[in-house]
C-alpha cells in the first residue's frame, strides 16, 4: 500500500489587503495551518507529502517564511516532499525554490516534466511546475510518458482541468478531463482551485484526480471547513480519499434578514441570535437583507463596535427601504414620475444586461426614495 497527503494553493505571504492590520495574524495563521499539516504526514507516517503549487508566493513572498519552510520540511525527513509549482510561485531564477538549499528531502519539479523514482515502493510521480505567472497552454501536451517499470503512477500538477468548477478562473495551464485520462496514471494531486473538487476517470468511473481546496480560507468566498487529502493506493491499485479539516481560523457568511427592523436596538438584538453559536476566532461576513423601515438606517459602525471581541466582523448592507410603491404612485409626486421613467427604460431593455442595467437603477432609486421619506 501507498500512502500520501495532497494539498495545494496554501499562498504563504499573500497579503491578505481586505484585512488592513489584520494580515499579518492571517499569514501567521497560514504558517499555523500548514505546520498542521506537517503534523499529519508525520503522524500518518505517509510515504509522500504532495504540495500542488501555489506554495509560497513568489511577489512578496519573504525569505524569512521561506526559512520557515526549509526548517518545516526538514523535521519530517526522510518523508520527501515533493512540490510543482504553480503561477503564484512559478518556477523562475529568483524563486527562494531555487536561490535556496533544501533538505533532502524536499524535491520541486521544474519546468520540465520531471519524474521521481522510488523503486522500493515501485512508485514513479510525475511533475512540472509552471514557468512563468501567465502560462496558458496545457502543460499535459508535452508530457513524455509513463516509466512502464513501476506499479503505482503517481503525478503532482497546478494547473486547470477545464470543467464547469474552473469557470470564471484564469485558463492557465487549462488540459482537458480526457488529457488528464489518457496518461493514465492512478492518481492527479492537482492545484490551482481553491473549492475542493474530485474527478471520475472517464474510463473507470472512478475517482482519479482531485483538487483539495486551500488549506485556509483566503478571501470571503473561501467559507466554511478547509482540509487536505490523505489518499492511499491498496495493493490492488485500489485509491481510497479521505477529507481531513486543517483551518486554524474559520469564514463565516451569513446573511441577516431584517423583517421591518426600525432601531438600532432591534438590528443589534437579531444580529446577537444569528451570531449567538458563531465561535468569536472567526472571521464573519454578514449581509443585512430583506426589507427593513423606510426611515431606518441601520449603522454598520455601531454593529461593528457591538461583535468588536469577534476576531473580523464586516457588516454590508443589502437591505431595501419598505417604500409603499403604489402609495407613491397615487400621489402623483416627483418620486413617482422617477419610478415611471425607470419602468419605461426597464421595458425598452434591449438585451439581458441592459434589462440587468435597468433593475439596478430601480433598486437604487428605491434606496434613495426610502431615504427620502425618513
Ligand atoms: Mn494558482
Amino acid at each position: 500500500m501507498l500512502s500520501f497527503i495532497h494539498t495545494a494553493d496554501i499562498h504563504l505571504d499573500t497579503p491578505f489587503a481586505s484585512l488592513a492590520e489584520l494580515h499579518e495574524r492571517r499569514q501567521a495563521d497560514v504558517r499555523q495551518t500548514l505546520t498542521r499539516i506537517r503534523d499529519l504526514v508525520w503522524d500518518k507516517q505517509v510515504d509522500f507529502w504532495l504540495i500542488a503549487g501555489d506554495l509560497l508566493e513568489f511577489h512578496g513572498g519573504r525569505r524569512s517564511t521561506a526559512v520557515f519552510l526549509q526548517q518545516l520540511f526538514a523535521s519530517i525527513a526522510p518523508i520527501p516532499v515533493l512540490i510543482a509549482a504553480g503561477n503564484h510561485d512559478p518556477w523562475v531564477e529568483r524563486s527562494y525554490y531555487r536561490t535556496m538549499d533544501w533538505p533532502a528531502n524536499v524535491f520541486f519539479f521544474t519546468d520540465e516534466w520531471g519524474v521521481l523514482e522510488f523503486p522500493e515502493k515501485s512508485c514513479a510521480i510525475y511533475g512540472w511546475s509552471f514557468p512563468n505567472a501567465h502560462y496558458g497552454d496545457s502543460p499535459l501536451a508535452q508530457f513524455p510518458g509513463k516509466l512502464p517499470a513501476y506499479r503505482y503512477h503517481l503525478m503532482v500538477l497546478h494547473g486547470t482541468l477545464l470543467t464547469s468548477e474552473a469557470e470564471g478562473h484564469q485558463p492557465y495551464a487549462p488540459f482537458s478531463l480526457q488529457e488528464l485520462a489518457d496518461i493514465g496514471v492512478h492518481y492527479a494531486a492537482l492545484g490551482h482551485i481553491h473549492k475542493p473538487a474530485q474527478f471520475l476517470n472517464p474510463y473507470t468511473k472512478r475517482v482519479f484526480a482531485a483538487y483539495p481546496g486551500s488549506p485556509e480560507g483566503l478571501t470571503s468566498k473561501e467559507s466554511g471547513e478547509r482540509t487536505v487529502i490523505y489518499g492511499t493506493l491498496s495493493d490492488e491499485q485500489q485509491l481510497h480519499l479521505q477529507t481531513i479539516p486543517v483551518h486554524t481560523r474559520e469564514i463565516v457568511k451569513l446573511d441577516l434578514p431584517l423583517a421591518g427592523a426600525e432601531t438600532n436596538e432591534q438590528l443589534i438584538a437579531k444580529a446577537e441570535v444569528l451570531l449567538a453559536k458563531v465561535e468569536r476566532t472567526s472571521l464573519v461576513y454578514v449581509r443585512l437583507t430583506g426589507e427593513r423601515a423606510a426611515h431606518f438606517e441601520p449603522s454598520l459602525s455601531l454593529l461593528k463596535e457591538h461583535f468588536r471581541d469577534f476576531f473580523s466582523i464586516q457588516f454590508t448592507d443589502k437591505s431595501r427601504p419598505d417604500v409603499d410603491e403604489d402609495k407613491l404612485r397615487a400621489e402623483q409626486g416627483i418620486l413617482a414620475k422617477w419610478l415611471e421613467l425607470l419602468d419605461e427604460r426597464a421595458a425598452a431593455a434591449m438585451d439581458e444586461r441592459q434589462r440587468k442595467v435597468a433593475e439596478l437603477a430601480r433598486a437604487e432609486a428605491l434606496r434613495k426614495i426610502g431615504g427620502s421619506l425618513r
